[in-house]
């Protein structure tokens, strides 16, 4: 089954609720002025939390075909958790997707390999999709050793899964020396790992649930390299940092197979 490509927008911790609508208003317009096809690419914004309401109040009013989802959820259902989101709070707004293990999460508030893991299972259990990010370092890539890296962080997240689960996740292979410095990792550099992974994922799950699994490139993707990107065998989509959250730029990524 052919695996439909998915654009991911990471607004990361940017814009209000009236920049959000703003912001899907216009996304909205552009993809409708070129009649974008989403059966041909799912369209997905992924806003902070306070903004999600915002976003479901546009994408319903207008029966819009974006989607929307969650930077990050909590592990536990509900209770003394301060500051933290649930799966069915994310659920109930109507988010379809989730991120987790980005390496700015997994940097900045120590999340390991098996947290993340169990984010995943957790939103898979409540009927969204996880998108799982992993990724290297510089340090890593100079070593040469990063498709063992990417790999491991895998493995160690999908430890004890069913091919059958697995086959719903998507996964988000970002180069941490890519995300937000304007390098990009080239399209051969992306499809080496992003090869690696469905490899390892029929390895370790079987042909069919690596054939199934989405999997997304990111680390300063934008208009000028998306078709190059989306050109490769492995690269089914891309999670997109600071040019989601230009309507145009955005749209335009959408548009790669036009
Ligand atoms: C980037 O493109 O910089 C990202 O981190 C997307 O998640």
């Amino acid at each position: 089954m052919a695996r439909t490509p998915l654009m991911a927008g990471n607004w990361k911790m940017n814009l209000d609720h009236l920049e959000a609508n703003h912001l899907v208003q216009g996304l909205a317009m552009e993809l409708k002025d070129h009649n974008h096809d989403y059966s041909r690419c799912e369209v997905l914004v992924i806003p902070p939390f306070t903004d999600i309401r915002t976003v479901q109040t546009i994408v319903d009013a207008d029966e819009l075909g974006i989607k929307y989802g969650a930077q990050d959820v909590s592990i536990h259902d509900n209770g003394a958790y301060t500051g933290e989101i649930s799966t069915s709070m994310l659920d109930k707004l109507g988010c379809t997707y989730v991120v987790m293990g980005h390496s700015e999460r997994r940097e900045y508030h120590n999340e390991s390999d098996e947290l993340v893991g169990a984010k995943a299972r957790k939103v898979l259990d409540a009927g969204m999709t996880p998108i799982l990010c992993c990724g290297e370092a510089l340090e890593v890539r100079k070593a040469g050793t990063h498709v063992e890296f990417v790999l491991g962080q895998i493995r160690a997240a999908l430890a004890g899964w069913s091919a059958e689960d697995v086959a719903k996740i998507v996964i988000a292979y970002e180069p941490i020396w890519a995300i937000g410095t304007g390098e990009t990792a080239t399209a051969d550099d992306a499809q080496e790992v992003c090869g690696a992974i469905r490899a390892a994922l029929a390895e370790d799950f079987g042909a069919e649930t690596a054939e199934a699994t989405r999997v997304l490139y990111g680390g300063s993707a934008k208009p000028g390299n998306i078709k190059e990107l989306m050109a490769q065998p492995d690269i089914d989509g891309a999670l997109i940092g600071g040019a989601s959250l230009k309507a145009d730029s955005f749209a335009e990524m959408a548009r790669f197979y036009a």
